[in-house]
């Protein structure tokens, strides 16, 4: 008999649920477990882990792979018990496609001053703005991997001239693409919208700040939907208070939920979404991660997981 996979979350009870009968489906060979239900924990190889709490993986000595269901393994690359095993993150068309979806509907709302007619409607007051073409709202997407190459896609698609800034400057299409501190400054000069889709990183944590908002645009806008600490909040509030950033879309903070008493919520020009930018799809997600599975056991061969020196 194969070890089983253990399942380790700190999502509520019935969401951990819908996930184990949701991967039990896609893989009805394996036994899936939670943690407490396993007898033998020396025996577990495999993990499929969604915001475990820090520590979980001592119970587990023999583990040889991680499965992330989340696509930013930030969290669980800053667990310093993490045994030096690959770690493989969500991967999912299905997510890039919701990305992108959301992604569109944050840049065209601003583009199409929905937050300033949401201030209108609130004050009883009809008034007509100017619409600018898509062709004339210049976009700059920071990181193109998975999610950020779906977005910049669509938003090109939709006919907005789009630019990506990445660390490799890997071709991406028809997208310009741009890289390290060369290509930095220019491509936040050129962003009327600047959407950020980087993970976080020891390189990335904290870019956003006072002087990469003083290269953007006056009345630029950002869409932040990689990881909230990415942006240096005390910066993003002067940035707003100066006019140098007209408004900012944040759906994803440092500490989520974003504290009921928090000044963001109330803080003019902002946005908040509560983290559902692209949500997982438990179906297609346990489809991807039934196949690894099903590959390492065909061939024993333990999967690639990500540079853990490089953090994604
Ligand atoms: P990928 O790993 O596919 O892509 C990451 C991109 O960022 C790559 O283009 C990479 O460059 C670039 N990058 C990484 N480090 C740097 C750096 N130091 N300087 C410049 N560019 C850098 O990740 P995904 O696209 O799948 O996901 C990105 C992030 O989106 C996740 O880590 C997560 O934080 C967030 N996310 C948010 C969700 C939400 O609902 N809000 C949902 C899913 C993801 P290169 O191409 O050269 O490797
Ligand atoms: C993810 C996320 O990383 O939801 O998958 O943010």
């Amino acid at each position: 008999m194969t070890s089983p996979l253990v399942l380790v979350t700190s999502l509520p009870p019935d969401e951990n649920a819908a996930w184990r009968d949701c991967l039990a489906r896609a893989m009805p060979a394996e036994r899936i477990l939670e943690p407490e239900a396993i007898s033998d924990a020396g025996a577990v190889e495999i993990a499929i882990v969604a915001n475990p709490v820090p520590g979980w993986a001592c119970a587990f000595p023999h583990l040889r792979w991680v499965q992330s269901l989340w696509a930013g393994v930030d969290r669980l690359l800053r667990d310093p018990a993490l045994p030096d095993v690959p770690v493989r993150r969500l991967v999912d068309p299905t997510l890039a496609r919701a990305m992108a979806e959301a992604v569109a509907a944050a840049v065209l709302s601003w583009h199409r001053d929905f937050p300033r007619y949401a201030a209108q409607q609130r004050a009883g007051l009809w008034r007509q703005h100017p619409v600018r073409p898509a062709s004339a709202r210049r976009v700059t997407i920071l990181g193109l991997g998975e999610m950020g190459r779906a977005s910049a896609e669509l938003l090109r698609a939709i006919g907005f001239p789009v630019q990506g800034w990445s660390r490799s400057g890997r071709p991406a299409g028809a997208i310009p693409v741009s890289s390290g501190p060369e290509g930095w400054a220019a491509c936040l000069a050129e962003a009327d919208i600047l959407v950020n889709l980087l993970p976080l990183t020891p390189e990335t944590h904290g870019i956003l700040d006072r002087s990469a908002f003083a290269c953007l645009p006056e009345g630029a806008a950002l869409v932040n939907f990689g990881r909230g600490a990415h942006v240096v909040e005390d910066d993003l509030i002067a940035a707003l208070a100066t006019g140098r950033l007209a408004h900012a879309i944040l759906d994803v903070f440092p500490e989520e939920p974003l504290a009921e008493t928090h000044r963001l919520w109330s803080q003019p020009g902002v946005t908040i979404l509560p983290h559902v930018a692209a949500p997982t799809s438990l179906d297609s997600a346990a489809a991807i991660v039934a196949e690894t599975v099903a590959a390492f056991r065909r061939t024993g061969q333990v999967p690639v997981g990500i540079d853990r020196g490089r953090g994604y």
